[in-house]
């Protein structure tokens, strides 16, 4: 079958698999760092890309590819650039679209790191940066300049839940002929692909949603079109911060089951965040998934779903949600998100606590916020573990 006429759930199975010698049912791991040219001229035309044969694994390998295959055809881009990190592709995206004298204007509440190493490192080199709500459009606007080239967002915002308007972002890139990229990590290309509205280049921490399982930290870069991939894909080579090929390899198995495993997880997810609500020691609750999530109209909008990440706020501010974090027991206590087992965390002292705390305030990162990311486990006995955990607060 045409992978174009494949279906998501087909694509995650099929999408970017190749057939190797003995027929294997899974993608074979070329575990090497460089590969065996046929003769000078041979070795010569793959560099100067004449010839898609590979090379070293800094630049290509066949695991990998399979990866950036699947995931791309997963986003509907046009190609995959795998990196060693979330970070990674970060990093990537930044040096590959950002000149000394250029702007970029980004959303206040996303990952911590991804704004440090902007407001840190990139303003050494002449690069500024804004940092607005993206969640309304007008500060979008009003942020713009003159040498503004790229609009930078997070949508759903780790950790705040905010929803940016994908469709409204790509209107106003066109209208100013900037770069559009999306972190689409808390989402996966299951929930919403930014490409379909108009996005130019998407990433994930392949570390979360894609890979699941909690055993690998990875990440991933697709490019809406041929253009985008030239800007970035040699920046990824020389930065040195290529995907490994057991690391492909462990992400495809994981990816397989990203369908099961985020109806499963986003199904307690509705359930918790209800119970949360209802609950007399929880003073706010944000998921996208409920109706008072001020951007609801926008989650039915452009996500197929509303996830299985939550924010939420106990009544007592930090040291509430402090003795709620140290006596949860079928939850684990630690950062990262987006696996199979059931996570709880405190973006303002853990993920975020490298930011300045005002800009972590005026980001919606409260001092009392805890972050929730669903598991698969039963229902229950999350609750449950909530339940006890709070009659303790
Ligand atoms: N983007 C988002 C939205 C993330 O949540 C993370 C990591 C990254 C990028 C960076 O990816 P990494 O290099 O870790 O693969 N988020 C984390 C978090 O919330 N807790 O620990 C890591």
């Amino acid at each position: 079958m045409k992978m174009k006429k494949m279906r998501f759930n087909s694509k995650l199975i099929h999408a970017g698999m190749f057939d190797d010698q003995f027929g294997s049912a899974t993608v074979p791991i070329y575990q090497t760092s460089t590969f065996k040219f046929k003769d000078v001229d041979h070795g010569a035309r793959c560099f100067a890309g004449e010839d898609d044969g590979y090379i070293y694994t800094r630049i290509n390998n066949p695991t990998i590819d399979a990866l950036e295959k699947l995931i791309a055809e997963l986003e509907n881009g046009y190609r995959g650039i795998a990196t060693s990190s979330g970070m990674g592709a970060v990093n990537t995206i930044y040096m590959g679209l950002l000149s000394q004298g250029d702007h970029i204007v980004s959303s206040a509440a996303i990952y911590g790191p991804s704004r440090i190493i902007m407001e840190k490192q990139y303003s050494k080199y002449g690069i500024e940066s804004t940092y607005v709500d993206t969640s309304d459009l007008e500060n979008i606007r009003k942020a713009i300049k003159p040498n503004t080239k790229v609009l930078f967002i997070e949508t759903p915002a780790n950790p705040t839940m905010d929803i940016t308007d994908l469709a409204g972002v790509v209107a106003i890139a066109r209208e100013h002929n900037l770069i559009t990229v999306a972190d689409n990590t808390f989402c996966s290309p299951y929930l919403q692909r930014p490409i379909d509205f108009g996005f130019d280049v998407v990433f994930h921490s392949i570390t979360k949603f894609i890979n699941g399982h909690a055993d690998l930290v990875g990440g991933i870069i697709i490019t809406r079109e041929k253009r985008f991939d030239d800007m970035l894909r040699p920046i990824m080579i020389s930065l040195g911060c290529n995907m490994d090929p057991h690391q492909a390899y462990l992400a495809i198995r994981g990816v397989k089951t990203l369908s099961l495993r985020l109806e499963r997880s986003q199904a307690n997810a509705m359930e918790i965040a209800k119970y949360l609500q209802a609950h007399p020691k929880i003073a706010e609750v944000r998921y996208p998934g409920l109706q008072s999530h001020p951007q609801f109209h926008l989650v039915q909008k452009q996500m197929a779903g509303p996830g299985a990440m939550i924010s939420f706020e106990v009544k007592g501010g930090i040291a509430a949600g402090k003795a709620l974090m140290n006596n949860v027991k079928l939850c684990l206590l630690a950062v990262s998100l987006g696996g199979v087992e059931t996570l709880i965390q405190h973006p303002a002292s853990m993920t975020h606590s490298k930011m300045a705390q005002a800009d972590r305030l005026a980001a919606g990162i409260s001092d009392g916020l805890v972050r929730f990311s669903v598991g698969i486990e039963d229902l229950e006995d999350i609750i449950a573990d909530l339940d006890q955990a709070l009659q303790k607060v």
